[in-house]
């Protein structure tokens, strides 16, 4: 499996680094800062074995506000150039605006990573121009209110047909099939139910035949799970990657990359025996 634009083959599940771009000052001292501090965050990552890494200006949380166009590219578009200059591993980029598409890929990412799947109206054009992959994940609600009476009829197979369509939507823009990955998107209206539910039932999801991301990391499932703060919950998040990887997760969001690079390893290890 491989997808078309990325420097990746799926023979064995990849970390993609989660990079925390932190919303504080414009003035140039801040931003200089800001910037430094961005590089040594990914330097770290790529060190410890990251294939990807995620930059995002907008925060997707449960409860959290939408963040202005103008915010949202001051905030990414300086850390995806100074990355995209200093290393060689690509660089994804967390949005869901095709504004903000546009300009990233300009300045240096080679993935979109979208939770609301390209469904803002222009997305789908703005992804098919960028000629990069695309993650398209499920999202049920809108960040500010979607923790508040997420419903489903079968989680599962009610994020099957949400992302096959999705999937449909987007080769009928124009976007190649080869360009795609798929998400069910892990807390994303979704309650406890529901995210354990989905992943125990990953495994269905390979039947898209696209390469599957999944994000578990830190979330608040794992808290509601281990009674857990989001600061002591590394060990249920490597439990959690490793779970999805062994369901067919191909590449796993973290925050942690070097811990889960070594689960992931020793999973790889054991995956390579001939029985
Ligand atoms: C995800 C994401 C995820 C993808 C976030 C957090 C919330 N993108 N962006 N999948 N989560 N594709 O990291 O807790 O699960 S932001």
């Amino acid at each position: 499996m491989f997808v078309s634009g990325l420097p990746l083959d799926f023979s064995s599940p990849r970390v993609m680094g989660v990079l925390n771009v932190t919303p504080d000052s414009f003035s140039d001292g801040g931003r200089f800062l800001h910037i430094d501090d961005a590089l040594r965050q990914a330097e770290e990552m790529v060190a410890e074995g990251a294939a990807i890494i995620d930059i995002g200006g907008e925060s997707t949380r449960p409860g959290a506000a939408a963040v202005p166009l103008e915010q949202e590219l001051a905030r990414v578009l300086p850390v995806i150039e100074a990355l995209a200059a200093a290393f060689d591993v690509p660089i994804s980029i967390d949005t869901s605006k095709p504004e903000v598409m546009r300009a990233a890929v300009n300045a240096g990412a080679r993935m979109i990573n979208d939770v609301t799947a390209l469904s803002s109206p222009g997305a789908i054009a703005a992804a098919a121009e960028s000629a990069v992959p695309v993650c398209l994940m499920h999202m049920q609600g809108k960040p500010r209110t979607m923790q508040q009476t997420p419903q489903y009829g079968d989680v599962v197979a009610d994020i099957m047909r949400y992302l096959s369509d999705r999937v449909a939507a987007c080769e009928a823009g124009g976007i190649a099939r080869n360009r795609l990955l798929v998400d069910p998107g892990f807390g994303f209206g979704k309650t406890k139910a529901h995210n354990l539910a989905l992943l125990k039932g990953l495994g269905t999801f390979q039947r898209l035949g696209l390469p599957l991301l999944v994000g578990l990391s830190r979330k608040s499932m794992l808290g509601a799970v281990t009674g857990r703060t989001v600061e002591e919950r590394l060990a249920a998040s490597v439990a959690a990657a490793l779970m999805a990887v062994e369901r067919g997760a191909r590449i796993v969001r973290v925050h942690d990359v070097a811990e889960t690079v070594d689960a992931l390893a020793l999973w790889q290890a054991v995956t390579d025996i001939e029985s």
